[in-house]
């Protein structure tokens, strides 16, 4: 069997709305913004320098249908250089950029080979005695299980199986082409190509089954290293390796803060906690979001002061790396508790929130009411599945604190 090498990437996710929205530093966000349109040139320069024999895209190329032809613009660009270089690309729709989703088109150049969604095709390369197999999305979901309906392999040939799944489920993300591991080693192929899933994960040896995770993170929830996979094969033997392109991280790190803790004891806290992200952030710009948590005396000033203690902790950050940037200070600190304070039946505002943690009802409501603000914010917030970078818990914590702060005041 020859000798090859090839890129699995997924999840590019082009034209995503940027959502590190406490990011106020304009030149700061713009770094995020075109993060990720150059953490995929990144790529496919590696991808010509290191001379792979074709490069596989795993769906959601685009995040949603286009505002224009700028994202067609780009990705057609990236593709002409690929061609350029000899190097064929084999991609399909996921659930982002379904057939019935994305309306406009570009036309791209020839060693672009797109796999059909109405069912499953193959394509064979007869030098590298390598085939694939592959099926896209037609629609935004695909309840189906694709993966038991992929043609038996190409005996004696590297039989490449492409997909976008959840498989049996993987949260956040949507449920979509479920399928088992068994489902997929049915099918006798070598390798398993597969996206949707934005952490990298090596999901069975035997066959290697990848999701590469995406090439960029995008918001809080998409932490740490992010690129594509390397896949080298010789004499039948299967290596892979992982491509970091990522071009700005976000980080988080978690900060418990002692009763006697004062704020330059925090703040050195934050200092110490920072130092080893500098020490692996390797020129790319991070965001970071810091959450102190604890029992403290200065939990109503903190949450009073919010905004100077933002500050004051970014110039922490800013202390150990120029390029460490608050995305966010996260707060979920205690106060002391404060022994019959209530005593003569007045309302216990703390115990009364606590009662109510993790109600359904509330969080329903919350879920409702930020979907109603959301839609009427400006830049198509509201077109994206999150329109908050939060989850509902973090939010109703911080209302939680900030109604706490208050009560400590007035009393
Ligand atoms: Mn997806």
């Amino acid at each position: 069997m020859p000798s090859f090498s090839f890129i699995h990437a997924a999840d590019l996710h082009l034209g995503s709305p940027f959502q590190g929205l406490a990011l106020k530093d304009a030149a700061v966000a713009a770094v995020f913004v075109e993060a990720s349109r150059k953490a995929f040139s990144t790529l496919v320069g590696l991808a010509i320098e290191k001379r792979v024999d074709f490069f596989v895209i795993a769906g959601d190329v685009y995040d949603g249908d286009w505002k224009d032809n700028k994202i067609g613009l780009f990705f057609n660009r990236e593709m002409a250089r690929l061609e350029r270089a000899g190097i064929p690309v084999y991609l399909l729709r996921g659930n982002h950029d379904a057939a019935s989703v994305i309306t406009k088109t570009i036309t791209l150049p020839l060693n672009v080979h797109e796999f059909p969604t109405g069912k499953p095709g193959s394509v064979r390369l007869e030098a590298l005695k390598v085939a694939l197999h592959g099926q896209g999305f037609a629609e935004r979901s695909a309840n189906d299980n694709l993966a038991i309906t992929y043609p038996a392999p190409v005996s004696g040939w590297f039989n490449i199986g492409i997909l976008h799944t959840s498989l049996t489920g993987r949260e956040p993300h949507a449920p979509y082409a479920p399928c088992s591991v068994d489902d997929l080693r049915s099918r006798g192929y070598d390798y398993w190509a597969l996206g949707h899933v934005h952490d990298y994960e090596v999901v069975a040896q035997d066959p290697l089954v990848i999701f590469p995770g995406n090439l960029q993170g995008r918001n809080i929830r998409e932490r740490g290293a992010k690129g594509a996979v390397l896949v080298t094969v010789e004499d039948g033997r299967i290596e892979h390796e992982r491509i970091i392109v990522d071009e700005a991280r976000f980080a988080q790190v978690d900060i418990v803060v002692g009763p006697e803790d004062d704020q330059a004891a925090i703040l050195r806290h934050v200092e110490q906690a920072v130092q080893p992200l500098a020490d692996e952030m390797d020129g790319r710009m991070t965001a970071l979001r810091v959450r102190l948590s604890g029992v403290t005396p200065l939990h109503g000033p903190i949450a009073a002061n919010r905004q100077q203690w933002r500050d004051e902790v970014e110039a922490a950050c800013h202390r150990v790396h120029e390029d460490i940037w608050l995305e966010k200070l996260e707060l979920r600190l205690e106060p002391p508790s404060e022994k019959a304070a209530d005593a003569d039946g007045a309302l216990d505002l703390r115990q009364l929130l606590a009662e109510h943690a993790g109600d359904a009802d509330i969080s329903a409501e919350a879920s409702r009411l930020i979907n109603e603000i959301a839609v009427r914010l400006p830049g198509g917030l509201g077109a994206t599945e999150t329109p908050l970078d939060d989850n509902i818990d973090t939010l109703i914590e911080e209302a939680r604190q900030l109604l706490l702060a208050r009560g400590q005041g007035a009393g």
